[in-house]
């Protein structure tokens, strides 16, 4: 990686696979338990906010009880001892990059850790469930939700994600199936900026021929062979 200055690397579900928490898509992930549209969409918590209430109290619950494994440790190192600029830009809502001490990470889906009040719109770091329709810690309102981002709605910090791809040398992509936008589609946005891209996955993803290299195998034994 000589010639490599600035790296934004995107992960997934895959990437903390390995420490027990469920994917989304792979066989017996979370949507086969759960449609995809009875839990992730601002609809669904219109219609049944107790189903997605339930739903959310339940992952932040097991994510509380993995560890990061070695490819969390892996991309901490990385990060701690990288020259020039680096992004972990995150789909999942898990914290297990940062419990790993990895300290550049974008939570672009929103995190597990906080409870967001849709009444005066203040976030508020949140272990605890939210089925029991807890008062808002700064208004006093029962209207606390997920942090999360649902489907339909606007991903955070997106302005800062493209600037750091339009910077990047290269784009690295790490267990993540390619099915989600806008995600998705920063293979092609780096692409397009003749910015190098890699990824790394359990299997062939939907955007694996977008990329200039795709390796396959599980995460904690590629992540680490790319690091060191
Ligand atoms: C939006 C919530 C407007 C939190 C999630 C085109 C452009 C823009 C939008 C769209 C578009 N086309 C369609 C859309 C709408 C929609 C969308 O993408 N729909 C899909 C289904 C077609 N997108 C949206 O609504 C987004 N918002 O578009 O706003 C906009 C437009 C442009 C620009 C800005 C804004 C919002 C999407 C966010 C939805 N919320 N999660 C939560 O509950 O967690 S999405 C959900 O899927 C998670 O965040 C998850 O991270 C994400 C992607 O899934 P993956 O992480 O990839 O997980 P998956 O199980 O699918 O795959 C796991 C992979 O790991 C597999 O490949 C497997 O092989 C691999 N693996 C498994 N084990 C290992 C491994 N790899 C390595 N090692 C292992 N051991």
């Amino acid at each position: 990686m000589a010639d490599i200055r600035n790296i934004v690397i995107l992960t997934g579900a895959g990437v903390s696979a390995e420490s027990g928490i469920d994917t989304f898509r792979d066989a017996g992930g979370l949507w086969e338990q759960h449609r995809v549209e009875d839990v992730a969409t601002p609809e669904a918590f219109a219609r049944d906010p107790d189903l997605v209430l339930n739903f959310y109290d339940m992952r932040r619950e097991a994510i509380q009880t993995k560890q990061p494994n070695a490819a969390h440790d892996a991309l901490a190192r990385l990060d701690a001892g990288w020259h020039g600029d680096l992004l972990i830009v995150t789909q999942n809502v898990d914290d297990l990059h940062e419990r790993a001490g990895a300290h550049r990470v974008l939570h672009m889906h929103g995190t597990h850790l906080n409870a967001w009040c849709t009444a005066c719109d203040t976030r508020t770091p949140w272990t605890g469930t939210l089925i029991d329709r807890p008062h808002c810690p700064s208004c006093d309102a029962q209207a606390l939700r997920p942090d999360v981002v649902w489907f339909g709605e606007m991903p955070y910090e997106m302005d800062r994600i493209y600037t750091a791809l339009r910077q990047a040398d290269l784009f690295v992509s790490i267990g993540t199936s390619g099915a989600v936008y806008p995600a998705a589609g920063f293979v092609q946005e780096a692409r397009d900026m003749r910015v190098r891209t890699l990824e790394l996955n359990l299997e062939a993803s939907m955007g694996s021929r977008w990329f200039h290299e795709s390796r396959h195998g599980p995460a904690t034994q590629l992540v680490p062979q790319w690091v060191e």
